[in-house]
């Protein structure tokens, strides 16, 4: 038997024994429904107390406002269900969503053309009827941050910035350790920051955004120049790139990963694109530093690797001297939208 003296503190362990104590299998228990809506993807995960993801589901992204909230009812039904089998007790859904979101009242205000059909959408209404759950709601970048500040570099960071990189490009800001949504729901729109006066066009419909230039959906139109030769009719690009990558063939579309493989193997052209990239993130990264000047940035998702060193280098030779000392690191988390989702549920489903 245990013996405790009053007044004293003991570590959980002591209490509740090694490995599954109480408090361990609350934690491993008590489990968010996060969802993802992304310009490619749908993913729909459990995510316990610890950050951990207990069961992810990924498909694409639906083109039309039917099919979509279709595919988010069932696949959250159908997690719901497996949930039971795996002993997790679903507090409620978080839904991590491209566009302005208000979040007071869980509406999608509106959407560039990356997601069609998302414009004037009440998510949380269908969500919280199916499943009988209480539903939170925000933009990706945002719940990027989240994710950031609950579960990765950003714990007991007053003031960072997060750039999540995917089809597009989402921003996060936490000010005084909380999220920035500013007057209209627009804040923290990072992927529109414009880099250049004409430069590419954007889905937003501007021209110039840096999500233009170094976003997943940006390379790729720039690696399928390459493919197909147009970038500078006078070289054989294509060749090039299908030589570098023998899974590519003349009649496939090239991808971002593609255009990078091409980059790593010394491919001069997609080394100057992937460059072009990196300047124009560094550029839009000291726009930032000279408005909320935070203490830390956080690059994350699949091009966050590629991008750390040229913001770096940008960030040492254009920003301000009282803001070039920010810390920038890639995020050590696995899918920090869907994380910071969770924990919009973990966080208020558990507050008393
Ligand atoms: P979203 O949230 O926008 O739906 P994801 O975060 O799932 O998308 O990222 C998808 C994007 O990432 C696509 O634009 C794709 O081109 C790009 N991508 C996927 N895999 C890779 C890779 N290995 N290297 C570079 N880019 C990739
Ligand atoms: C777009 C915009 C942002 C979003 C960002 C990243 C829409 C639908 N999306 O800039 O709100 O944060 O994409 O989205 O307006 P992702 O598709 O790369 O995850
Ligand atoms: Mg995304
Ligand atoms: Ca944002
Ligand atoms: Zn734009």
């Amino acid at each position: 038997a245990l013996e405790l003296q009053f007044g004293k503190r003991y570590p959980c362990s002591k209490i509740y024994g090694d490995g599954g104590s109480d408090i361990d299998h609350i934690l491993e228990t008590q489990s968010a429904l996060a969802v993802d809506l992304g310009g490619t993807n749908l993913r729909v995960a459990i995510v316990n107390m610890k950050g951990e993801m207990v069961k992810k589901f990924c498909q694409p992204n639906p083109k039309t406002y039917e099919d979509r909230m279709g595919l988010i009812l069932k696949m959250c039904t159908d997690a719901a269900i497996q949930a039971v089998d795996l002993n997790c007790r679903i507090l409620g859904v978080g839904v991590s969503t491209g566009g302005r979101v208000n979040p007071k009242e869980g509406l999608i205000i509106d959407s560039t053309k990356l997601i069609q059909e998302w414009s004037g959408i009440d998510i949380r209404t269908p969500i919280s009827d199916t499943l009988h759950l209480p539903v939170w709601v925000d933009n990706d970048g945002n719940c990027a941050a989240l994710a950031e500040k609950k579960f990765g570099h950003g714990r007991e960071v007053e003031d960072f910035v997060t750039i999540i990189t995917g089809t597009g490009i989402g921003g996060g800001i936490i000010q005084h350790g909380e999220l920035i949504h500013g007057s209209t729901f627009c804040g923290a729109e990072l992927g529109h920051i414009t880099v250049s006066l004409d430069g590419p066009e954007c889905k937003c419909g501007n021209r110039g955004c840096v999500e233009a230039y170094a976003s997943g959906q940006a390379l790729q139109r720039e690696a399928n120049k390459l493919h197909d030769g147009l970038y500078s009719p006078t070289q054989p690009y294509a060749d090039l790139l299908m030589k570098e990558d023998v899974a590519l063939k003349a009649s496939e579309p090239a991808t971002a990963a593609h255009l990078i493989n091409a980059a790593r193997l010394g491919n001069p052209n997609a080394e100057a694109v992937l460059r072009t990239a990196g300047t124009a993130l560094g550029v839009a990264v000291v726009n930032i530093l000279h408005t909320v000047n935070p203490s830390l940035v956080v690059l994350s998702g699949v091009l966050a690797s590629s991008y750390l060193a040229p913001v770096k280098k940008v960030i040492s030779q254009r920003a301000l001297s009282s803001a070039s000392s920010v810390t920038v690191l890639t995020s050590n988390l696995e899918d920090p939208a869907l994380l910071g989702a969770a924990s919009m549920v973990l966080d208020y489903a558990t507050r008393r």
